[in-house]
């Protein structure tokens, strides 16, 4: 499903796909999580804490889970995303490990309290949107001294990161661009916006996505010219 975590690794393989690398070729078959889907044991096979998104590489029968873990996994396999010199992967790894621990406050706390409960509980609301306040200005500070989140280079880190912090600065996630002040973090701001431009940002983020705009939706995505389709339409 074409969620935060579900885009990150759509993002990734049209990513790899804008690359060169056919073998990135990929089917992305919806699991309505809203419906259950993922309790089913063709999915639980993949991902035995059924969660999306799950990764199966039908060349060597690996099953990936773990959104970041499949991002480790795409990268390594290709080559491409993750550098290999040890300062700057460490560098890229400690952001996609920062995106990992951080981003479920702002989806199972901010999210869910500020959009999704039955009721507006005052406590919950308050003390997440300071946490989420606060990852905005710990991802502003970082962005004011380099373009990318892992340093000059785009990588696995900013595919992770854009889905939550990109689309909520960008009014996509919660409709809170005003209730946070999302514009008075600058360089998260500019570097939103520049991921949005990427070709594959805009194919990645539709697939599996099944609300909102219509011309954003694509329910399932087998070949490049289903993205293509909704794309020109
Ligand atoms: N840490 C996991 C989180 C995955 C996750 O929370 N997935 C949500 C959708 S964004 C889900 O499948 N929820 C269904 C459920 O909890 O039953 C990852 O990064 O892959």
């Amino acid at each position: 499903m074409g969620t935060p975590n579900g885009q990150k690794v759509t993002i990734m393989l049209e990513e790899l796909l804008a690359l060169g690398h056919q073998g990135a070729e990929y089917d992305a078959h919806l699991i309505r999580i809203g419906e259950g889907d993922q309790f089913g044991s063709g999915f639980v096979d993949a991902n035995p804490n059924s969660k999306i998104p799950a990764l199966v590489d039908t060349t060597n029968d690996t099953k990936v889970f773990e959104s970041g873990s499949i991002l480790v996994y795409l990268a390594d396999k290709f080559g491409e995303l993750l550098p290999t010199n040890p300062s700057e992967r460490a560098s890229v790894m400690n952001w996609l490990f920062w995106l990992h621990g951080s981003a479920p406050y702002l989806g199972g706390g901010f999210g869910h309290f500020y959009a999704y409960a039955p009721e507006k509980f005052e406590y919950p609301i308050n003390r997440f949107s300071m946490e989420v306040k606060r990852q905005m200005d710990v991802l502003d500070k970082r962005l004011a001294q380099s373009p990318y989140l892992g340093g000059e280079q785009y990588s696995i880190a900013d595919i992770a990161t854009w889905p939550w912090y990109g689309n909520l600065v960008l009014g996509n996630l919660y409709e809170a661009k005003t209730f946070l002040d999302v514009d008075s973090y600058v360089h998260l701001k500019r570097w939103a916006e520049t991921l949005a431009q990427r070709p594959a940002v805009q194919r990645g983020r539709i697939v599996n996505k099944v609300w909102g705009d219509e011309s954003e939706q694509l329910a399932e995505r087998h070949n490049a010219a289903d993205i293509d389709a909704v794309l020109k339409s």
